[in-house]
């Protein structure tokens, strides 16, 4: 092999059932089965270049070449990959995420899902996208759900093998998200810690299991029914109960801000009025707005009079994974 490359474009994922907590670190096998919505607005473009010349991989994201540790975690997820096409030629990867400048929404969803893609396109290896969804897992959980667009369940499955990605929906309907962007500051807990030390130490993480699993069949009959008001409420109520857990973690800890419930106060108000809004959040104070895309501006313009216009993005529905024939150099919004 001389070189063989390819680029490819992933959309971030929302979850409306969250993935929280790993009953496998090592393989990323998740304790719950978790369902989300691909975004449009928020995507990461990924080339990969495995070239005989090169004696390590580089990795540079967003034009700036990265430091060992971060090139060590892409190595690791490459090796996957090389081990599958009986490879061991080392590569380079340029990443680009093509979020809002203010937002602070960068994600490594979008980025193991471009990543795996690039990768498997580049080896010309054999792969479905089911399949490939269990290789995106390894480099970070919700990275499995955003190889498809639209509704997507991941399952948890038994094994590595079957912990993948199924879609539910395809989400071309009147169903849409306004994101609050509230703090571009690095997180102050990630993700992986926080929800490590949440299955370690919090009394209700047993009930979370539980109540994750009966909101999970629940949302999909309502997905199924393109139900917006009961959507919203269980994902609503799916996001809170995963938030409880921190709050009674040992140490407790809290991705809230007074931000966030000032957002979330906001979203009521507006959900007063009869249009459908509701709320979620992640391992950050961000608030994202589940409502009809055909009401978003609206909703919108409202989260204007206190929120300013740099942090509020409206987005549709994203699709899944998409190869790409061109690499457009330094092209972050
Ligand atoms: C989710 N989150 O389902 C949940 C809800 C955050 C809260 O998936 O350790 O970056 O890489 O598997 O995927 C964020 O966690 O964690 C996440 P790892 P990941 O979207």
């Amino acid at each position: 092999m001389v070189s063989n490359q390819a680029i490819c474009r992933a959309h971030t994922n929302i979850a409306l059932i969250k993935y929280w907590g790993k009953r496998d670190v090592d393989k990323f096998l998740p304790m719950n089965s978790s369902l989300s919505l691909t975004l449009d607005g928020l995507y990461t473009d990924t080339r990969v270049i495995f070239d005989d010349h090169l004696t390590r991989d580089h990795f540079i994201l967003n034009g700036a070449e990265q430091q060992d540790s971060e090139v060590d975690k892409i190595s690791r997820f490459l090796d996957l990959f090389r081990e599958r096409a009986g490879v061991k030629t080392y590569a380079r990867v340029d990443s680009t995420n093509h979020v809002p400048t203010a937002a602070g929404l960068a994600s490594s969803a979008s980025a193991f899902a471009a990543l795996a893609g690039a990768a498997r396109q580049a080896l010309n290896i054999d792969m479905s996208d089911q399949e490939l969804s269990t290789y995106a897992r390894r480099g970070s959980g919700s990275a499995t759900r955003s190889i498809f667009g639209g509704f997507v369940e991941w399952q948890m499955g038994t094994n590595s093998a079957n912990s993948m990605a199924v879609k539910v929906d395809d989400g071309l309907w009147d169903i849409g998200m306004v994101i609050i962007a509230l703090n571009k500051q690095q997180k102050k807990i990630s993700s992986r810690k926080g929800m490590r030390h949440t299955v370690e130490s919090s009394p209700f993480y047993e009930s979370w299991k539980q109540v994750a699993t009966d909101d999970l069949e629940k949302i999909k009959l309502a997905i199924e029914k393109r139900d917006i008001n009961k959507i919203g409420q269980i994902a609503e109520a799916n996001a809170m109960r995963m938030h409880a857990t921190t709050l009674a973690a040992d140490p407790p800890f809290t991705y809230f801000e007074p931000d966030s419930l000032r957002a979330m106060e906001a979203v009521r108000a507006i959900r007063k009025q009869g249009i459908p809004a509701y709320y979620t959040m992640d391992a950050g104070p961000n608030v994202k707005v589940l409502c009809r895309l055909s009401d978003a501006e609206a909703i919108r313009q409202q989260l204007l009079t206190i929120f300013d216009d740099s942090q509020l993005l409206v987005t549709g529905t994203g699709p899944g994974i998409q190869i790409l024939s061109t690499w457009e150099e330094n092209n972050d919004d």
